[in-house]
């Protein structure tokens, strides 16, 4: 009866995307049968299925409204919306908002999305539509003509528990969809290949889902022309990557809400969005330093081996102790039973005395919490819980009881972040943690307590925290005593080709449950369903506890969570997860590090030298090389694991390591600068060379390497026993970072020589890049004077700015206490200018120091203001080097070089 031709194969939409399709539970479900390759939607979606239009598209103040009647009875999943509404909705030049829906009840998620800074006034784009074979539409690029989002592809379907939409996109260059392991940066586009999304504790492998959700992706058009695409739902939902080439997206709740933003460049296209959802604050400077943890330093004794061994690995006639450390942390292994918001007072005995002890060298601490509350310790001991179940905290079941989870410390209870006394109860604790342990960030997996100081559980001194397990992750189905209700939430009739998780070794058998090491699907929130919430649990965990830890603080601080959403970035930063030593992970850390950078959350990095497994000397060298250009830049260990810290290794790893790390302090100024560059215009910091020379076909392609900006080129060792590296170099001068010199090939590959202690780095020419004479840490290096580099373009120029602030103060950006300066070398001449002079200590700074790079004559003489400057010397390369300048950096200068 449903037979009709079979669709090309690169244009089907599969029709069975659960398990055991065959040819009559194809036919069955009213769906087309066609045989072919394997791998390959042999049950697809027939032409004549999806909605028809009613009349035609009403113009609205904003834009368009659309009523749609379904076109078939058929049903795939059951109970299908029979009439929707979509509307689109022209909220500026560059962003339409399309959201369709069936007029009921919906969840709609609870996220802030800006608003654009101006209104339509001639949008770059228009929007057709047609009816036949059945409804779909087109955005359509007015410059161009290309269609950038065209639904022509199988028919939509809206029901209670399925929702799917075809995408075809107008280039086979598309990147993103998170958070997951990706091969390749760019999206393969050969095979059909499902990226799920839903929040879970999986390390990074394959696409499997693991603990964000960033339905987010970018395509650059084949005209160089960009656009970006989200799509905000948080139930669980995947996108099929596919040869037509498009994206099949399926939910599997509720409705579609979908942001197109029109660039044109790459970079304005995540601009845009980060606009909407919101951007990452500017990290605390220290947050820049080198940071260091493990989890498994049994006792205080091993954690303080290895901070001084970090501090020992100096090179002697440097004549200072340089491995350079910034923050030290503390895992689950300080906490007494793993109970959060406590440590053990004999293994790590005197840790508040430690960590004061740490703060008087420049080292921050940060431990950790998970969300997890042990409920059976005894009343009256434990203040989290007695204060969490006086306060009414819990994630509770249909019976009212709160939900019984397994994970570090025993049986647990898990507070719903979404409700208000929780949030109130949270920062109590975290107040609580500050006195017992003072600690200067944290991260998000368990907690600790104590609100009043009984003998066992005492606290330790944060500068910030990590937030862990927030997926929120439970070794069991659902409820660990009384399992899950079987309902239309725990048992749905699709889902989204899901993971397991491998922590839980007594389901270690691949499911495709919704309630696998997580809560049950059906327990009310006060936010919603966790059916529709559970993706955003440790995005709720996150806005309370930067808010509560800034309040603690009163500055500016670390809080580091593993699961995030859309957004998240407003508050969190984010580390990568429990990463494998392996060759393949260091590289797929830059696929993932360049996700995050387009996903509004530049602040992240990868466990550097791996998390789980035992890495080795050789791979854990080039890590640390690569490592010291992850924004967030931390060397972490899994329990039971060899350790791998950068002072364990042998002298040529330890001076290679202490080298990169000397570099990444040398261009603070740099890094930071671009982060406030993040933050106000939304600029990515580590993004891929095709942003920045988007017209070259050949930067599409490449992952291998990364930019900080627009003006630092990173070019990594990732293979095993190699000593050369491959890079390629786009049409721009390019300068050797150690010495300036010039490399001598441009839109081409070549091989650069990488011996084991030595990582490439290039400076682009037109770019002035900040610095600072760097020292054992951040606090020490913000006393040195500062120097330019100076890379030279064709003409001869190079401009570039610099932001500096306290360092700690909230939102400087507003406050607009800070300092910026730009610095414009033209026709042999450098000149700053200040533009914003609103940090006092800024007076008390010099520049000291000028690389210049890519003078085509020999430079004889140098002055300052008009005077006469002797100190400087040239390199073999050319590169001029000027020293003792000594100027204060609020004073206006001109510098000639003739
Ligand atoms: O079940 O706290 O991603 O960084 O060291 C593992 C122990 C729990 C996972 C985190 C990892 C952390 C570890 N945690």
């Amino acid at each position: 009866a449903y037979a009709q031709q079979c669709v090309p194969v690169p244009q089907r939409v599969d029709c069975h995307p659960d398990p055991n399709a065959s040819e009559e539970n194809c036919l069955e479900r009213g769906c087309q049968w066609c045989t072919g390759e394997e791998g390959t939607p042999w049950c697809h979606v027939p032409t004549n299925y999806g909605y028809k239009m009613v009349g035609t598209p009403e113009e609205t103040p904003t834009g368009y409204k659309v009523t749609l009647n379904r076109s078939t009875n058929v049903s795939y999943f059951g109970n299908d919306s029979e009439t929707l509404i979509a509307t689109f909705d022209v909220q500026s030049d560059y962003r339409l908002r399309i959201k369709i829906t069936d007029g009921t009840d919906r969840y709609e998620v609870p996220l802030k999305i800006n608003p654009p800074a101006s209104g339509p006034e001639s949008p770059l784009f228009r929007i057709e539509f047609t009816n036949e074979p059945v409804f779909s539409f087109k955005v359509i690029r007015e410059s161009t003509g290309t269609a950038v989002f065209d639904t022509s592809l199988g028919g939509l379907t809206f029901s209670d528990q399925f929702i799917q939409l075809g995408i075809k996109i107008p280039s086979t260059n598309a990147y993103g969809i998170g958070e997951n392991e990706q091969p390749s940066y760019r999206h393969d586009f050969s095979k059909f290949t499902p990226v799920p999304l839903f929040a879970r504790d999986q390390s990074p492998t394959g696409y499997k889902n693991s603990y964000g959700v960033h339905p987010y992706y970018t395509v650059v058009e084949n005209d160089g022309n960009a656009h970006s695409v989200v799509i905000v739902n948080s139930n669980a939902q995947e996108f099929v990557i596919q040869p037509t080439p498009g994206y099949v997206y399926r939910t599997i709740g509720g409705l579609l809400d979908i942001y197109i933003f029109l660039g044109p460049t790459v970079e304005e296209s995540v601009q845009q969005f980060t606009e909407a959802i919101g951007r990452q604050s500017i990290p605390p400077y220290f947050g820049l330093g080198f940071q260091l943890c493990r989890w498994g330093y049994d006792t205080i004794e091993t954690m303080q081996a290895t901070v001084d061994r970090t501090a020992a690995a100096g090179i002697p006639q440097v004549g200072l102790i340089i491995m350079t450390e910034d923050i030290q942390y503390g895992d689950i292994d300080i906490m007494l039973n793993e109970l959060d918001f406590t440590y053990d007072s004999n293994r790590f005995h005197d840790l508040p005395a430690y960590i004061a002890e740490l703060k008087s060298k420049g080292i921050k601490f940060i431990p950790i919490v998970d969300p997890f509350i042990k409920f059976d310790e005894p009343r009256g001991t434990y203040p989290a819980l007695d204060l969490g179940d006086e306060m009414d905290v819990w994630i509770k079941r249909s019976s009212g009881e709160p939900w019984i989870g397994n994970c570090w410390p025993g049986e647990v209870y898990y507070p719903d972040y979404s409700r208000n006394s929780t949030k109130q109860w949270w920062a109590m604790l975290l107040r609580e943690y500050k006195n017992l342990i003072d600690y200067d960030g944290i991260w998000f997996l368990r907690r600790t307590s104590s609100i009043t100081s009984q003998s066992i559980y005492i606290m330790c001194v944060y500068v910030s925290i990590r937030i862990d397990m927030n997926e929120p992750a439970n070794w069991g189905k659902g409820d660990v005593v009384v399992g899950c209700e079987n309902n239309k939430y725990n048992n749905p009739p699709y889902v989204p080709g899901m993971s397991f998780c491998i922590q839980n070794v007594k389901l270690a058998i691949e499911t495709r449950d919704l309630i696998d090491n997580t809560a049950c699907m059906d327990f009310e929130q006060d936010f919603g369903r966790h059916y529709d919430t559970h993706s955003l649990y440790g995005w709720s965990e996150s806005e309370p506890t930067t808010t509560a830890v800034r309040d603690i603080l009163g500055k500016r601080s670390i809080v580091v969570s593993r699961s995030t959403f859309l957004g998240s970035g407003n508050w969190v930063a984010h580390w990568l997860g429990d990463n494998m030593s392996t060759w393949q992970n260091m590289k797929a850390s830059i696929i993932a590090l360049l996700h995050f950078n387009l996903f509004g959350m530049p602040y992240a990095g990868s466990d550097i030298c791996g998390f789980g497994m035992t890495t080795n000397e050789e791979m854990c060298t080039r890590w640390q090389q690569l490592g010291a250009f992850y924004p967030y830049s931390r060397n972490h260990n899994a329990l039971g694991n060899a350790e791998q810290d950068p002072a364990i290794w042998g002298p040529e790893s330890r001076e290679s390591t202490r080298r990169a790390l000397l570099i990444r302090y040398t261009l603070l100024p740099y890094l930071y600068t671009l982060f406030f560059n993040h933050k106000t215009k939304g600029s990515t910091v580590v993004r891929a060379l095709f942003h920045e020379f988007t017209s070259d076909s050949v930067t599409h392609g490449i992952d291998e390497q990364m930019m900080w900006g627009s003006g630092f080129l990173i070019s990594p060792v990732l293979r095993e026993g190699h000593v050369s590296v491959r890079a390629y170099f786009p049409d721009a001068r390019w300068y050797s970072y150690y010495d300036g010199a010039e490399v001598n090939v441009r839109e081409a590959y070549t091989n650069l020589d990488a011996p084991f202690g030595f990582i490439n780095l290039h400076v682009r020419g037109g770019k002035v890049l900040p610095t600072q004479e760097p020292a054992m840490n951040t606090d020490a290096s913000r006393q040195n004077p500062f120097g330019l580099i100076i890379a030279l373009d064709d003409e001869s120029s190079a401009e570039g700015t610099l932001y500096y602030d306290d360092g700690n103060s909230i939102e400087p950006q507003d406050s607009g206490l800070y300092f910026l300066a730009s610095y414009t070398y033209t026709n042999g001449t450098l000149r700053n200018q200040v533009e914003r002079n609103e940090y006092s200590e800024m007076s008390q700074k010099v520049l000291n120091t000028i690389r210049l790079m890519g003078v085509d004559k020999e430079i004889t003489r140098i002055t300052v203001n008009g005077d006469a400057h002797t100190d400087f010397s040239i390199l073999p390369s050319g590169e001029v080097q000027v020293n003792g300048l000594n100027l204060t950096m609020l004073t206006p200068f001109t510098i000639t070089f003739q």
